[in-house]
């Protein structure tokens, strides 16, 4: 039971339910992974089986003998709160960061998410990025951003402005801004390439026509960078409902003001004149 009682694994079960309870996990939409600390392995180390070695699918030296905590592929996020040991895992990399292992759950078999290699190639990325402080990459089908890729250009400057007119807070939350991935397959290295390329400047990106891909330090910053993303594109479907244009909205030179006073850097690429 310790295993299960751990504060890292608590954290990743309370965040994959909130996914689900927001509804963006239909069947087994969406994935999760964690990069254990060391000592959260030491924690629960008596209480791993290591099965055996695995490819990939990619290689990812910069997280070599890392330990992450992942959803199983074609789990259902709305299980992993009551049957864990089944929904998710906890996989080991060897020292080359080519193959991982399985080390606790899924015990009725299966593998980890279809999109790990996505899920590793970002967390090398970002753990490089940020120095170390990022853990969480974060997967979901968000209901109002899938459907703006319908209707907005598949543009980074686009998404990130219309998205930042929409709540006060999006550019203070998400001051670098949105990568957009074009439609690609999901689940190989083609789609874990093109998003670890844009994941070097953004924390977050958007999948055309699928979802979100968010990175962040823990659960609770990761999983609020989703909901305030999905929340301002929620606003801009409700106002392209009610009208195609704005009567009113946020001014680049408005947006310049609460840099000042909020201590961020707003790229200017994303302030242009419409
Ligand atoms: O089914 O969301 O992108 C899991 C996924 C794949
Ligand atoms: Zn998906």
């Amino acid at each position: 039971m310790k295993f299960l009682e751990a504060e890292f694994v608590q954290g990743f079960i309370r965040m994959a339910n909130d996914g689900w309870e927001q509804g963006w996990h239909e069947r087994n939409g969406g994935n999760l992974s964690y990069r254990v600390k060391p000592e959260e392995v030491e924690y629960v180390k008596e209480e791993l089986a290591a099965g055996q070695w695995q490819p990939i699918g990619t290689t990812v030296p910069g997280l070599a003998g890392e330990y992450f905590l992942v959803t199983g592929s074609g789990k259902f996020f709305r299980n992993v709160i009551i049957k864990p040991e089944d929904s998710i895992c906890m996989i080991e990399l060897d020292e080359n960061g080519e193959q991982y292992r399985i080390v606790w759950g899924l015990i009725n078999g299966g593998r980890p998410t279809s999109e790990l290699p996505s899920h590793l190639m970002n967390h090398e990325v970002k753990k490089l990025a940020s120095g170390g402080s990022h853990r969480v990459i974060y997967h979901a089908h968000t209901t109002n951003l899938i459907a703006l890729t319908f209707v907005l250009p598949l543009e980074d400057e686009v998404f990130t402005r219309e998205l930042w007119e929409m709540a006060t807070e999006c550019p203070v939350v998400f001051p670098s801004g949105i990568g957009v991935v074009p439609w690609m397959v999901p689940g190989g290295r083609d789609i874990a390439v093109a998003t670890s390329e844009l994941m070097k400047q953004y924390d977050v990106a958007v999948w055309a026509h699928h979802g979100i891909f968010v990175s962040g330090e823990d659960f609770d910053v990761t999983f609020g960078l989703a909901h305030t993303v999905e929340k301002a594109a929620e606003i801009l479907v409700k106002m392209l409902s009610m009208q195609s244009t704005k009567r009113q909205t946020i001014t680049p030179a408005q947006f310049r003001d609460l840099a000042v006073d909020f201590k961020v850097i707003l790229p200017e690429r994303f302030l242009y004149e419409k």
